[in-house]
């Protein structure tokens, strides 16, 4: 098998003077300041944000930069290291499907602020956006931007919101300004999460607890595969497994997923008469099951301890998604089955599915050739070569400079 390459994200310092340097070029003068906010993989939790369910993600260090000033004017100027187009908009005229593409989430953000804070976003200000997370890799690039976004605008307006406020307001701007009805697991991620740490989160309130989560002083690592599926129809997909959820809560006569007694799992699941809704509602009780259980394997010992308990939930994590919830693609699967078959502990698909990438559990040793195994999986299928990521648990949303 030939070598791979295992990409590493930009040096956060360097970056953050590049973002720098940017809003110096597009707009004249020096920035009031940098701010920026990761993407993120999710461990294992998934597509349970939206059941009040709970998760475990972690930030990468892969970074969305936002180099910003505060403006004596009521304009809003947007600008991308990644895209020619320019926004000036009026900061007291937002309004949700009249701003497209990635500006969409930073106007949404000040959208939601001003929603949430009287007073706040009627002010000018110059916003540079430079994102170093990957696009369209399932490792929440808009998360990042938004989360980027809320960290500038908090500062520069001094609102002095709270981290769980820039979490609500991310989360407004996407599914409110936006129109992503996605869960908030992304933007609590983005925020909340602490170097060499993953983060248990639970929907429900949006409380958090770090998790001890250092692979590389135990010899492991966390290898991300992006398999640079085209997403298809994600967005209808996503919002129908939402909707097959809801239904089976309904069915189950309770608020949420969350609020069913699992204790008796299988009388709870011959109640849904629904043969399709019945498997839908096996991944969301499963999988939160599979989150409690990983948590307290985390909390009796390291994850060398129970390495391999750990990766059988990963595994058992991915089948359920593929199997039950449906929203695994060839691609997805390629990557996991390679991944299992060259060693890792576990492997499962990561995000919201339909494309994006997988994680897999590995010796730190191995990464390369687990790499290269997947490599060549892709390459027999005929599938586009994927790219690699060593996933660090990194800081969340903050200033930079
Ligand atoms: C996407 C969504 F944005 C999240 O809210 C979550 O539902 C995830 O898919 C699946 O766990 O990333």
């Amino acid at each position: 098998t030939a070598a791979v390459t295992l990409s590493a994200a930009p040096d956060r310092e360097e970056a953050a003077a590049r973002a720098e340097a940017l809003f110096v070029e597009a707009f004249g003068y020096a920035p009031d300041g940098v701010w920026s906010a990761p993407g993120r993989v999710n461990i294992i939790g998934e597509h349970v944000d939206y059941q009040d369910g709970l998760c475990l993600p972690m930030a990468i260090s892969h970074r969305c930069f936002a180099a910003a000033a505060r403006t004596p004017t009521d304009r809003v100027r947007l600008r991308s290291a990644q895209d020619d187009s320019v926004l000036d908009l009026d900061a007291r005229e937002l309004t949700p499907g009249a701003v497209e593409g990635w500006p969409a989430y930073v106007a949404g953000v000040l959208w939601a602020l001003r929603k949430h804070i009287s007073g706040a976003a009627t002010q000018g200000m110059d916003i540079m956006i430079d994102g170093q997370v990957p696009l369209g890799a399932g490792l929440s690039s808009s998360a990042a931007l938004e989360c980027a976004a809320a960290e500038a605008i908090d500062a520069l307006l001094s609102l002095g919101t709270r981290p769980l406020d820039r979490v609500r307001a991310a989360i407004t701007a996407e599914t409110g300004f936006a129109g992503a009805s996605t869960g908030g697991l992304d933007q609590s991620a983005s925020v909340l999460s602490r170097a060499g740490h993953a983060l248990f989160l639970d929907c429900r309130d949006f409380s958090t607890r770090p998790v001890p989560w250092d692979l590389a002083a135990q010899g492991l690592a966390l290898l991300i595969t992006d398999t640079r599926a085209e997403h298809s129809h994600v967005d209808g997909e996503y919002t129908a497994r939402r909707a097959d959820s809801e239904r089976a809560a309904e069915l189950l006569g309770v608020p949420t997923l969350r609020d069913a007694d699992v204790e008796h799992l299988q009388d709870l699941l011959d109640r849904i008469d629904d043969e399709l809704v019945r498997r839908r509602a096996r991944h969301v009780l499963t999988e939160i099951q599979r989150v409690r259980e990983f948590d307290a394997l985390l909390a009796s010992g390291t994850v060398r301890a129970h390495v391999a308990e750990l990766g059988a939930l990963l595994n058992a994590s991915h089948d359920s998604l593929r199997d039950d919830y449906e929203v695994t693609v060839p691609a997805l699967d390629v990557a996991v089955d390679a991944a299992r078959q060259a060693g890792a502990h576990g492997a499962r698909m990561t995000g919201g599915g339909f494309g994006g990438s997988t994680i897999a559990l590995v010796e730190a040793e191995q990464a390369e050739s687990v790499a290269a195994e997947i490599a060549a999986a892709f390459a027999a299928h005929g599938l586009t070569a994927p790219e690699f990521f060593l996933a660090l648990p990194s800081e969340g949303a903050g200033q930079d400079r």
